[in-house]
């Protein structure tokens, strides 16, 4: 073989090496800039949009924006839940995303469930706006990812484990899941 050619293939099996073990243990690159996507949706005629997630490099934050529309006015918890499943109407999302095995807080808590994300303020039209929305607890890269997991919105105010209901300290008293959507990459 030819010495260009082989520096050539030497320099494309480097490469290849490189893609294939950045890529490995979650298949989303490390160190770089992740986008991602939930379209979000309910009951027919109900509640539609689309949430986006932006992580610059392997330490976030992780930005969220987006827009939602046909949600009850009012505030509504929502979070990640484990499972990128949002068969029956939501419930197959499992519970809310909690590698650390923590109770149920605020968005502002040091000691949350990762996925408790707080409420979202719906106005008197049905619309709902994330602007800029800035979490320090939620990933898109690494072994706590939330690519694959689901994004659940409730019929309820969440209460952020302060309500001392049955359910306030494992799911904020959230009530019933009105809308949801997987959490998928979109460009990397
Ligand atoms: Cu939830
Ligand atoms: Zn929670």
């Amino acid at each position: 073989m030819e010495k260009a050619a082989s520096l050539k293939l030497t320099l494309l099996v480097a490469v290849l090496f490189c893609f294939v073990n950045s890529t490995k243990s979650t298949g989303v690159p490390h160190g770089n800039k992740v986008n991602a996507i939930a379209v979000i949706t309910g009951r027919e005629g109900g509640p539609k949009g689309s949430i986006f997630f932006f992580q610059d490099g392997d330490h976030g934050p992780t930005i969220l924006n987006g827009y939602l529309h046909g949600l009850p006015p009012g505030h509504h918890g929502f979070h990640v839940h484990a499972a990128g499943d949002t068969r029956h109407e939501c419930n197959s999302a499992g519970s809310h995303f909690n590698p650390h095995n923590m109770l149920h807080g605020s968005k502002e808590d040091e000691h949350r469930h990762a996925g408790d994300l707080g409420n979202l303020i719906v106005d008197v039209y049905g619309n709902a706006y994330l602007s800029h929305f800035l979490d320090n607890k939620i990933r898109l890269t690494g072994p706590h990812s939330i690519i694959g997991r689901a994004i659940v919105i409730h019929k309820d105010q969440d209460d952020f484990g302060r309500g001392g209901h049955n359910d306030s300290k494992s799911t904020g008293h959230a009530g019933e899941r009105i809308a949801c959507g997987v959490i998928g990459l979109l460009s990397y």
